[in-house]
C-alpha cells in the first residue's frame, strides 16, 4: 500500500463535515460504477423498500411506509450494488485457481469476482471446484448427510439473511432429519438481548414501533453507530432531535455519524451545506461500562425520588405501573444502594457528574426510548448490562406505552425473522408441539448447538458435517485459524451463498458450492410465475419481497427451491412435499401461519404495502414471564470488566472489534472508513493519543497486537497503523474481520454465549521501522 492512499497520520480526531450530505452521494456514485454495473444498481436502488420491490438487504431498520416514500441510504446502495454486480465467479474462474491459491486472496478480492454462477463440488485431487448439476449435488449432499452415525454429528448455520421461508423450510428440514444443531449469525449478534429481555418482559424482541420516534421525548442511543450500520435509523433520530427531543449517545468513541448529519433528502439542506446536530449529550463511557453508568442512573432517579417525597411532591417514579405490573422492585433498590459511586464512576469511566445530567434527561423526559447494538451485546456482562437498561426503564413506567420502550437494533435485514420462525438451537416446546402437529412427526426434543458449541464440536470430532445457510461462518467466529481447522476437517461442507468468500476455502473432505438468488432478483417457480418472500424488521414488521433484476445466471436457484431440494434428498417427500412448497411461496406461508402464532391470514396481510405488526405481547403490558409480571433484576455490578482486568496489567488494553463505514460484516466493499477520517486502509488501531505516547510510539508507528487472554493460544495480528482518536485512555479500536484472529472462543458472554468481540485483551507490540 502507498503511502498516498493512507490516512494522514494522526491528524485524524473529529472531523468537521457532517455525515450523509454530499460525502454520501459522491460514495454511492462510486460503489455503483465499482460494482460495474451502474444502470442496474441505480434502476434497482429505486426499488428497494418500495410495496413492488425488494426488501433492503441492508440492515434491519423499519420502514416509514416500505413504499410511499423512497428513503435514500448510502449504505443500503452499497449492498443493492454489491449484489446487482454484473461480474462473475463462472466455472471457468474455478478451473483456473486451485483452493490454495485462493486462500491467499482476500476477502474483498474473491468478492469483487461477482456473483457465483454454478453449483460446484470440490475435488480434493485437482484442490478445484468443478461444475455439477443440482441434482447430483442434492443427491450426494443427502447421501452424506444420510451416512453419519447420528443427525446430531451435523451442524446447520444460518446467517441473517435468509428469508421467512427459505428459514422455516430449513428448520423443518433439520428437525425431520433430526437435530436442534442451529448455530445463528444473532449468536454472535444480539443474542444477550433476547435472553435479557425475555427475562425483564417476556418477550426477546424490542418493544418500538418507528412511530414511536416520533413521540419519543429522550432517546437513548448506547453502543450503536447508525451513520454507518443503520443510515435510515439517522433520518428518525435526526427529526427527533429536530423536533426537540434529546438524543443522548453512549459511546466510547466520538462516533461523527452520530454528531452531525446532513439529510440528503433534503435539497436545500445539501445545498447550503448545512447539517444539523443529532446527538445533544454524548457521554463516552469505557468499554463494558454501560451497566455502570446505567445503574448511576437509577441511583440518581432514586435519589431525586427520595428528595421529592420527602419535600411532600409526588414520587418520580412511576408507581401505578410499578405495584400492578412489575417485580422485584425492593431487591433492585437494595442492589443500587450497595452500589457506591465510586465503583460506579470508575467501571463507567464517567464522573457522577455526567451520569447525574444522563439521569436528569431520563426524568425530564415523559416519554424515553433505549436503543442498543453490538457496543451493548459483546461484552462479559451484555445480559446484566440489558437488564439493567430495562430497570431503568421500568422505573418510571416507559414500557408498554406511545413514544417509549426498548429497542435493540437488530443488524441483518431478517435476522428476527429468522429466529421466529425456528431457527432456534433451544426451541420452545410449544414450537416443536405446533411443528408435530402439522407435520406429522416427533421432532427432536434434546437442545442443539449454538455458533461456539458447533465449533466446539467439530474442533473435537463428534460434529462432522457444516451446512451454511448463507454467511461467512469462518471469518465471523473467533479465533478464525482453528475455525478453519474445524471445518477442514469436517466429511461434509456446503455453503449456499452468492458470492464466494474464505469459509468456502476450506472444503471438507467433500464439499459443495450452492449458488443462489439474491433480494434483488426475480424468483419464477416452474410455471414463471413470480415468487415473493417475507421478512421482519427490527420493529416486528413483517413484510413482503421480490426481486426486479434478471437472475445472475440460469442456473441459480433461490434458497427455498436449494433447501427443497436438499430436503427431499435427505428425509424424502413423506411428510412434507418440498417440491410443491418450493414451487409456490403461499403454502410455506400457510404452513407458517398454522404453526407459528401471530400469523394468520399471512398470505393476506403480507401483501399489502407496509406488511403487518407480529404482536408484542409485553408492548400492551402483558408479560410472558414466570412471575406474570416485568422484571427487574437486582445483581452487583460485575466484579470487573474487561477494561479493569486490562489496567491490572502493564501494558494491556482492551480492544473493541467494530465496523468500517465501507463493509458489510465479512464483506469489504472499499477500504475507506469516511466519518472516521480513515482512507485506502483498515489495518488501522484507534488510540487515545497519551496512550500513543505511553508505549513509546509516535501517531502513525506500526505495532503488532498480541492476544492476552490466557488461555494458552498465542495469538498475534501484524503490522496496524496507530490512528490518535477521541477514545478513553485504555480502550482502543480496530476492524472486525481482520482483528478476529485475536478474539478468544474461550472468552464468552455470561449467559448469551456470545464471542466478546467487544471486550479482546491485548498488548502492543511497536514494529522496527523498515528502511524505505
Ligand atoms: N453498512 C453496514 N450496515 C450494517 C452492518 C455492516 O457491517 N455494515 N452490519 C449489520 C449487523 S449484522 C449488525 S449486528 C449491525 C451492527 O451495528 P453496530 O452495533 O452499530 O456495529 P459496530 O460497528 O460493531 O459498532 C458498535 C458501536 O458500539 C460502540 N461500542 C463498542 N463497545 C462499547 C461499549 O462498551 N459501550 C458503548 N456504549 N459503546 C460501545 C462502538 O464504538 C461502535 O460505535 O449493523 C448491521 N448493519
Ligand atoms: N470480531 C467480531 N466478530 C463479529 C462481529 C463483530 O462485531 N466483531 N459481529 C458479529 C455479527 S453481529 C454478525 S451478525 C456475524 C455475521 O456473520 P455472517 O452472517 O456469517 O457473515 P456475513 O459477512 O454477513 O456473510 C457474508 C456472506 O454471505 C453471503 N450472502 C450474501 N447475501 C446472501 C444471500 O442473499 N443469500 C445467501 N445464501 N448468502 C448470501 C455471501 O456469500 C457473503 O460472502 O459476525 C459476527 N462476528
Ligand atoms: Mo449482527
Amino acid at each position: 500500500m502507498t503511502e498516498t492512499t493512507k490516512t494522514e497520520a494522526s491528524k485524524s480526531g473529529l472531523r468537521k463535515a457532517a455525515a450523509g450530505g454530499w460525502g454520501a452521494l459522491k460514495s454511492c456514485g462510486r460503489h455503483l460504477l465499482a460494482s460495474g454495473s451502474p444502470l442496474t444498481g441505480a434502476r434497482t436502488m429505486l426499488k428497494a423498500n418500495q410495496p413492488d420491490g425488494f426488501d433492503c438487504p441492508g440492515c434491519a431498520w423499519g420502514d416509514p411506509e416500505h413504499g410511499s416514500s423512497f428513503e435514500f441510504c448510502e449504505n443500503g446502495v452499497k449492498a443493492v450494488a454489491w449484489e446487482s454486480t454484473d461480474k462473475r465467479t463462472t466455472p471457468v474462474f474455478f478451473r483456473e485457481h486451485t483452493l490454495a491459491e485462493l486462500s491467499r486472496w482476500t476477502d474483498y478480492e474473491l468478492e469483487a469476482q461477482g456473483r457465483l454462477t454454478h453449483p460446484m463440488r470440490y475435488d480434493q485431487a485437482s484442490d478445484r471446484y468443478e461444475a455439477i448439476t443440482w441434482d447430483e449435488a442434492f443427491r450426494e449432499i443427502g447421501a452424506h448427510l444420510n451416512a453419519l452415525a447420528d443427525p446430531n454429528q451435523a451442524e446447520f448455520y444460518t446467517s441473517g439473511r435468509a428469508s421467512n421461508e427459505a428459514a422455516f423450510l430449513y428448520q423443518l428440514f433439520v428437525r425431520l432429519y433430526g437435530t436442534n444443531n442451529f448455530p445463528d449469525c444473532s449468536n454472535m449478534c444480539h443474542e444477550a438481548s433476547g435472553v435479557a429481555l425475555r427475562q425483564a418482559i417476556g418477550v426477546g424482541k424490542g418493544t418500538v414501533l418507528l412511530e414511536d420516534f416520533e413521540e419519543a421525548d429522550a432517546i437513548f442511543v448506547v453502543g450503536q453507530n447508525p451513520g454507518t450500520n443503520h443510515p435510515r435509523m439517522l433520518g428518525d433520530l435526526r427529526r427527533a432531535a429536530m423536533r426537540g427531543a434529546r438524543v443522548v449517545v453512549f459511546n466510547p468513541v466520538r462516533e461523527r455519524g452520530l454528531e452531525r448529519f446532513a439529510d440528503p433528502q433534503d435539497k436545500l439542506e445539501m445545498l447550503r451545506g448545512g447539517s444539523k446536530p443529532v446527538a445533544s449529550d454524548y457521554f463516552q463511557p469505557r468499554l463494558g461500562g454501560d451497566m455502570a453508568a446505567f445503574r448511576g442512573m437509577a441511583k440518581t432517579v432514586f435519589a431525586r425520588d427520595d428528595a421529592e417525597r420527602a419535600a411532600g411532591r409526588p414520587s418520580l417514579l412511576d408507581e401505578a405501573f410499578l405495584a400492578e405490573h412489575t417485580h422485584g422492585l425492593a431487591a433492585y433498590r437494595a442492589a443500587v444502594d450497595a452500589t457506591s459511586w465510586e465503583e460506579i464512576e470508575d467501571q463507567s469511566g464517567l464522573t457522577q457528574v455526567e451520569i447525574e445530567t444522563a439521569a436528569d434527561i431520563y426524568l425530564s423526559a415523559e416519554k424515553v426510548i433505549c436503543t442498543w447494538a453490538m457496543g451493548v451485546t459483546q461484552h462479559l456482562h451484555s445480559v446484566a448490562t440489558i437488564r439493567e437498561i430495562a430497570n431503568l426503564l421500568l422505573l418510571r413506567g416507559h414500557v408498554g406505552r406511545p413514544g417509549a420502550g426498548l429497542c435493540p437494533v437488530r443488524g441483518h435485514s431478517n435476522v428476527q425473522g429468522d429466529r421466529t420462525v425456528g431457527i432456534n438451537e433451544k426451541p420452545p416446546a410449544a414450537f416443536l408441539d405446533a411443528l408435530a402437529r402439522e407435520f406429522g412427526f416427533e421432532p427432536p426434543r434434546a437442545d442443539g448447538h449454538n455458533v461456539l458449541a458447533a465449533i466446539g464440536a467439530m474442533l473435537d470430532g463428534s460434529s462432522k458435517a457444516f451446512v451454511g445457510l448463507g454467511g461467512n461462518f469462518a471469518r465471523a467466529t473467533p479465533d478464525s485459524p482453528l475455525v478453519e481447522k474445524a471445518l477442514r476437517a469436517c466429511d461434509l461442507t456446503v455453503h449456499i451463498a452468492t458470492k464466494l468468500n474464505h469459509s468456502h476455502l476450506m472444503p471438507g473432505r467433500a464439499a459443495y458450492l450452492l449458488p443462489c438468488l439474491g433480494r434483488t432478483e426475480v424468483d419464477r417457480n416452474s410455471a414463471g410465475k413470480i415468487q415473493i418472500v417475507t421478512v421482519e424488521d427490527s420493529m416486528s414488521m413483517v413484510h413482503g419481497s421480490g426481486g426486479i433484476n434478471p437472475p445472475a445466471s440460469r442456473e441459480l436457484r433461490s434458497e427455498v427451491a436449494i433447501v427443497a431440494g436438499i430436503a427431499a434428498a435427505t428425509v424424502g417427500s413423506d411428510k412434507v412435499d418440498w417440491a410443491a412448497l418450493a414451487d409456490n411461496h403461499d403454502l410455506i406461508r400457510d404452513r407458517i401461519a398454522r404453526t407459528i402464532p401471530g400469523f394468520e391470514d399471512y398470505n393476506v396481510r403480507v401483501r399489502k404495502p407496509r406488511g403487518f405488526h407480529l404482536r408484542n405481547a409485553a408492548a400492551e403490558r402483558e408479560w410472558n414471564t414466570p412471575t406474570g409480571r416485568a422484571n427487574f433484576a437486582a445483581v452487583p455490578l460485575p466484579e470487573a470488566t474487561a477494561f479493569q482486568q486490562a489496567r491490572g496489567r502493564k501494558g494491556v488494553f482492551v480492544l473493541q472489534t467494530f465496523r468500517s463505514h465501507d463493509q458489510y460484516n465479512t464483506t469489504i466493499y472499499g477500504h475507506d472508513d469516511r466519518y472516521r477520517g480513515i482512507k485506502g486502509e483498515r489495518r488501522v488501531i484507534f488510540i487515545h493519543p497519551d496512550d500513543i505516547a505511553a508505549i513509546g510510539a509516535a501517531p502513525g508507528d506500526s505495532v503488532d497486537l498480541v492476544g492476552e487472554h490466557d488461555d494458552g493460544i498465542t495469538r498475534v495480528a501484524e503490522n496496524f497503523r496507530l490512528v490518535s482518536y477521541d477514545i478513553p485512555r485504555g480502550c482502543i479500536a480496530g476492524y472486525y474481520p481482520e482483528a478476529n484472529v485475536l478474539v478468544p472462543l474461550s472468552s464468552a458472554g455470561e449467559e448469551s454465549d456470545t464471542p466478546t468481540s467487544k471486550s479482546v485483551l491485548v498488548s502492543l507490540r511497536r514494529r522496527v521501522a523498515v528502511a524505505a
